[in-house]
């Protein structure tokens, strides 16, 4: 923070930043894992900030935790067991128990200040972990995920960058463990490195690496303001040859998408998977 502004500088966006007027720092510590700091922003809400980046402000944080949670959710039939891996702020959760259908929903984060803060000063994302469907568990996704095995009908890996304590959760060796974990028919859904502008050879090594391991893997994206170059992509991967991820199998009638979502609506789901030329050939 510099003259009263947040300045998002980092070697994985080389040459741009993005910067958020400060009203007030919140707080500020350094965890077991990483830098956690949380400030007030003049016009995005509360920002939670890790090691530098930003991971959701209250202003625009539905239209990333909508769709990793609904474009995977509503690809499966009926998902009843739910895991998430990351989301510490309580979102997807949030998003998760939209599903009548769900019985569980397990979140598994690394870092329990993250967890904390959140419920502290994130209430309308941590809200997610006040479902009697939830519950918790503070440990490493990856050794985590390791115990489970025909466990899941969908599993949503809400990480932060492959920089930090989250690198393990983008090498092919986790999504050969998450295809483990998942029951016969499930679905996965990734923070899928970043965006088209800024990582498209991330992206199409990790298409590569999901198309080896799942029959069916796409990539879909969203767009939110205070993420590098306003949009954020997510890999979608199902067991299940035969399904089509970018149609929804399940759909909300209108009236129910306008009150359970702001961002998320059936033809946001098939419109996501439509990719500009430039990375639609990147990732052929
Ligand atoms: N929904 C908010 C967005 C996030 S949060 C990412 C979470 O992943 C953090 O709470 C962090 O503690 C957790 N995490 C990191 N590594 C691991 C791990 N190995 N196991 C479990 N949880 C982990 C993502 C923001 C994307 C940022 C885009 N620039």
């Amino acid at each position: 923070i510099k003259d009263g502004w947040f300045r998002e500088i980092s070697e994985m966006w080389p040459g741009q930043a993005m910067t958020l007027r400060v009203e007030k720092v919140l707080h500020h510590e350094k965890s077991k894992y990483q830098d956690v700091l949380i400030f007030k922003s003049t016009d995005y809400g509360n920002v939670l900030v890790l090691d530098n980046v930003v991971q959701c402000t209250e202003r625009d944080e539905f239209s990333y935790q909508e769709m990793i949670c609904h474009l995977a959710m509503n690809s499966h039939p009926n998902p009843k067991k739910v895991l998430v891996i990351g989301g510490g702020d309580g979102g997807v959760l949030r998003e998760i128990v939209k599903h009548d259908c769900v019985e569980s929903a397990i979140l598994c984060d690394i870092d329990e200040a993250v967890i904390r803060l959140s419920k502290q000063y994130l209430p309308t994302m941590s809200a997610g972990f006040d479902h009697p469907k939830v519950t918790v568990h503070v440990g490493d996704g990856f050794k985590f995920l390791d115990d489970y095995k025909n466990e899941f009908d969908v599993i949503i890996t809400d990480s932060s960058d492959p920089e930090g304590p989250a690198q393990a959760l983008f090498e092919k060796s986790y999504f050969a463990l998450l295809n483990g974990a998942l029951r016969e028919g499930g679905v996965i859904s990734t923070q899928g490195s970043e965006n088209q502008w800024l990582h498209l050879p991330l992206i199409t090594q990790l298409k590569k690496d999901c198309k080896e391991i799942f029959p069916v893997a796409e990539y879909a994206y969203t767009t939110i303001p205070t993420y590098p170059s306003g949009q954020i992509g997510f890999m979608i991967c199902c067991k299940d040859a035969t399904r089509d991820v970018k149609t929804p199998l399940r759909t909300w009638t209108e009236e129910e998408e306008m009150e359970k979502c702001r961002y998320y609506s059936a033809e946001i789901h098939k419109a996501s998977f439509i990719l500009p030329n430039f990375a639609k050939k990147a990732l052929q």
